[in-house]
């Protein structure tokens, strides 16, 4: 528990509620929000409001107030979290983790910056350059990966388009030796979407001219184009690379800008220009290329190959797919980069000790938009997962602590989302299921009969519901709609476009395109390309297969190290550092389970501390342990500063520790120190100048 300011901020942890109801809590984030108090804890959770104003606490002065302190020394602070964690993996040698959630625009990109800048300060105080130069590569492969993953969206002007877990791996010294970078899910949005990067990288001085890009232009172009290629140069790309990525992109903007004409019988580019430029761009012959864009090979059931000639619709449906998954390809593929380079090598445990890790992830949060599509699905069941993790671990850190403490193990009540999480991907039964068998069905298998399978494979599960599974609903749609119940919350999910969605569309000539290039990174990103359309009968692993996969395997990894957790909430949707939109916020706190965290927390014991801790803050409110106690034991001593407040029914004493389970307690003593420390300060000077 934090350090009380005085209660004119509100109560600095939620635990500290005299009830759990929302009324309370949201009249405390509140509070604190309008005296600039942006950080709150549930326990060792930080819960952060985006201030949408600089804020003055993340100077060097608050790094060293924050440094090597525990979490209640000071008011709740990142700083005070990446600490623990910081602490946790260099003193115990423990894996830890920070998972930072939150909505868009709610701060988390902006936290796991704080997060990477604190750690960056605390480490290597002795300067070594080699390890100032992979600190220097870490936090520039940030700057890297924002500036290709991120775009302005209408709810936040740098949005990450994707999730991004950070591995960074630290010596017996506590010093970072390296990382490792996974990303999920990236949108493969391009118009209005990644256009502000895109346009960074113009080729032309107007950007408008490209379709891609037309939407949002900004003055900053040029100076964060120069930041992206230096970060790109001292990360260490080669300049072929870096060549590499900049035709990539240029043929993205010129696929963006294609048209095609038809005349009746052929379809055709409009101006052969382009099909050269690109061809230039890509090294392929112009031939492949106009072929690629206007052609596609099938196999018939026969096994004859042939090639069938796009319709209109279908060379404008080619040429988008293609121009997304060569962004898709490329961020891959500056990733993996990224991790050769900064990955640790040569490291010898028995030479150099154990290798810890303390993992950040910055992840989007739980997604409900008037229309909820694929994407939001995928994202939920994310959300879900981390959800089911944070119980777990949180209730199995509970449970290890009273066990090693020696104290009776409570019985906590609350809702586990594990049901949720099997109605999306278990086997056979799952939706994720349901979907990808509709997608290997062959012969025309639309959205609404997908729909219909799940109403039938799931009409007893107590999560999901539809239309026809609920006919008085009004609200739901017989031919789009289905409900899953999230822990956070009921989300109405619109399945067009599901089908597609989960499917590889980008038609195999493209693939094989990009695979014979004669420019050796083009050729690596795409090595798919080199399957002939009679091979490619194996489907591959569809999106939310391939999504729901990442997931399980970044769980895992969370799942073995000591977690954090920073919730972020969005204030308003004016990006106004004034306003408090107590809906907004509400709905958040909401889906963030808050209350349900702040219930778990206090179901068991508020509140914990070492005891020789316990006595040195309240020793002065008590008689027999002011200014020293005489007893055998600090425990002892505890007991007495118990038993003199009245709640010995209120606590359980551990082997190491004093636990109480109401923060009511605790709360009493919090006044009365308040209360006293002016009395014995005004004391204490009077002793000092000798006029007592
Ligand atoms: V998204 O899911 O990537 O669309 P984030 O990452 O949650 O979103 P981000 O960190 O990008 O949001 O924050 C949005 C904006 O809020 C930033 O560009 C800042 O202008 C502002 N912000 C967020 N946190 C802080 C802060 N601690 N201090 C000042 C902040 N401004
Ligand atoms: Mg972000």
């Amino acid at each position: 528990m934090a350090e009380l300011e005085g209660l004119e901020f509100g109560k600095s942890d939620f635990v500290l509620l005299d009830e759990v109801t929302m009324e309370q809590f949201m009249e405390n984030l509140k509070l604190r929000f309008e005296k600039g108090r942006i950080y709150t804890y549930i326990g060792e959770v930080v819960v952060s409001v985006n201030p949408y104003r600089q804020m003055d606490i993340y100077g060097k002065d608050n790094i060293e107030a924050y440094r090597g302190r525990e979490l209640y020394e000071n008011p709740p602070h990142l700083y005070a979290v990446s600490d623990a964690a910081y602490k946790a993996m260099k003193r115990r040698a423990k894996d830890t983790c920070i998972v930072i959630s939150g909505e868009s625009g709610a701060g988390k990109t902006e936290a796991s910056k704080y997060i990477m800048q604190y750690i960056a300060a605390i480490t290597n105080p002795s300067q070594r350059a080699e390890v100032e130069s992979v600190k220097n590569v870490l936090l520039k492969s940030n700057c890297v990966l924002e500036a290709f993953g991120n775009a302005k969206t209408n709810r936040n002007d740098n949005s990450s388009r994707f999730g991004k877990y950070m591995d960074i791996n630290f010596n017996f010294n506590g010093d970072p030796t390296g990382g490792h970078i996974n990303n999920y899910l990236l949108e493969k949005l391009l118009r209005g979407g990644s256009d502000e990067m895109l346009q960074s990288f113009h080729l032309q001085n107007d950007p408008a001219v490209y379709v891609y890009t037309k939407e949002g232009t900004s003055n900053n172009d040029r100076s964060s184009h120069k930041a992206v290629l230096s970060a790109l140069e001292v990360i260490g790309f080669s300049k072929e690379e870096i060549t590499s990525v900049y035709q990539i992109l240029a043929t993205i903007l010129l696929l963006g800008n294609m048209q095609f004409e038809s005349d009746g019988e052929s379809v055709n580019i409009v101006g052969q220009e382009v099909v050269n430029h690109i061809s230039e761009l890509t090294a392929t012959d112009p031939e492949s290329v106009n072929k690629s864009l206007l052609y596609r090979t099938v196999a018939t059931g026969g096994g004859e190959v042939i090639e069938k000639g796009h319709t209109e619709q279908d060379a404008c449906f080619g040429r988008d797919a293609f121009a997304k998954a060569l962004y898709e390809r490329l961020f891959g593929w500056i990733v993996s980069r990224i991790n050769s380079i900064i990955e640790v090598k040569d490291y010898d445990p028995v030479l150099h000790g154990k290798n810890t890790v303390i993992g950040v992830l910055d992840i989007y949060g739980f997604e409900i938009f008037d229309n909820n599509s694929f994407e939001q699905f995928c994202i939920n069941y994310c959300n879900e997962k981390l959800q089911q993790l944070f119980i777990e671990l949180i209730l199995r850190q509970e449970q290890d602590e009273y066990q090693r403490e020696g104290i009776t193990w409570q019985h906590i009540e609350y809702f586990n989302n594990q049901i949720i999480v099997d109605l999306v991907e278990q086997a056979h039964k799952g939706i994720i299921s349901i979907l990808d068998e509709a997608c290997l069905t062959v012969g025309k298998v639309t959205d609404t009969v997908c729909l219909d399978s799940m109403d039938t494979k799931l009409a007893q599960h107590p999560h999901y519901t539809s239309r026809k599974l609920s006919p008085t609903d009004k609200s739901m749609d017989f031919q789009k709609h289905f409900r899953i119940r999230h822990y956070a919350g009921d989300v109405t999910y619109s399945v067009e476009g599901f089908l597609d969605k989960n499917k590889d569309l980008l038609f195999q000539d493209f693939k094989r395109l990009m695979y014979n290039s004669a420019n050796p990174v083009l050729k690596e990103m795409w090595p798919d390309g080199h399957l002939s359309i009679t091979e490619v009968t194996k489907r591959p692993l569809t999106a939310a297969t391939l999504f729901k996969n990442s997931i399980v395997a970044l769980v895992d990894k969370l799942a073995c190290k000591e977690p954090y957790y920073v919730r972020c909430i969005k204030p308003n949707e004016m990006k106004s550092p004034v306003l408090f939109d107590d809906a907004r916020c509400q709905h958040q706190v909401a889906y963030l389970g808050l209350l349900e965290n702040v219930r778990v927390r206090r179901a068991g014991f508020a509140y914990r501390q070492l005891y020789a801790r316990f006595l040195q803050r309240y020793k002065m409110t008590c008689e027999y342990t002011w200014p020293n106690h005489l007893m055998a034991s600090d425990r002892e001593a505890v007991e007495a500063i118990v038993i003199q407040h009245g709640f010995q029914d209120d606590v359980a004493y551990g082997q190491t520790k004093l636990f109480v389970r109401t923060p009511r307690s605790l709360f009493t003593l919090e006044q009365e120190r308040n209360h006293l420390i002016p009395i014995l300060v005004t004391f204490l000077q009077k002793v000092w100048r000798g006029t007592l």
